[in-house]
């Protein structure tokens, strides 16, 4: 069973009661050793309260499971997918090429070329199969590109980031009025 092998990393969130909560958002990359980049995705969402998974999911070592987890992740309730890899980076358009809801592309700076290889692996993808990437190693702005995406149906999410952009003005005007001290 392909199922069985995935590589879960962590769990989708817990409610209070323990109960198993359905994850919205996946968070795959193509090996453990992108974790260091890629967890800041889950602690963007696990920040706004929003149930994610995160999964080892190889586009060249395991394509197999890579076709099995995209091809079904929206009748699981995923509804966005965000997907990180290196080097030959071939994971997020391969997956945004079997699954009908929207991929985040993480290009994640192997040991040579400084990232610019999977940049451009992943921001070049052909008419009709959209990758949204982001930048080098910036799963953050993957996080919170999926909270955004959410937002759109989502009333809280929406006005939790309204109130994550107005701490982010705050804290800068102030670290400005610092200055001028
Ligand atoms: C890619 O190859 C992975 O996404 C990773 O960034 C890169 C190197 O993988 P390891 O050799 O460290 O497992 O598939």
């Amino acid at each position: 069973n392909i199922e069985s092998n995935l590589a879960v990393v962590v769990e989708g969130k817990r409610s209070d009661d323990n109960t198993a909560v359905a994850p919205r958002v996946g968070i795959i990359m193509g090996s453990d050793s992108d974790l260091p980049v890629m967890k800041s995705a889950a602690e963007i969402l696990e920040m706004f309260g929003v149930p994610h998974e995160v999964r080892i999911v190889s586009a060249h070592r395991t394509p197999e499971l890579m076709f099995s987890y995209a091809s079904s992740a929206h009748e699981r309730g995923i509804q966005v997918i965000i997907a990180g890899a290196g080097g030959a980076a071939h994971l997020p358009g391969m997956v945004a090429a079997l699954t009908p809801v929207p991929v985040i592309g993480v290009p994640v700076r192997a040991s040579t070329l400084d990232g610019i290889d999977s940049l451009l692996s992943i921001v070049q993808m052909p008419r009709g199969v959209p990758v949204a990437t982001v930048a080098v190693n910036n799963a953050t702005n993957a996080g919170l590109l999926a909270v955004r995406m959410l937002g759109v149906a989502d009333d809280s999410l929406l006005s939790r980031m309204s109130q994550y952009q107005e701490d982010q003005k705050e804290s800068v005007l102030n670290k400005g009025d610092k200055l001028e001290k």
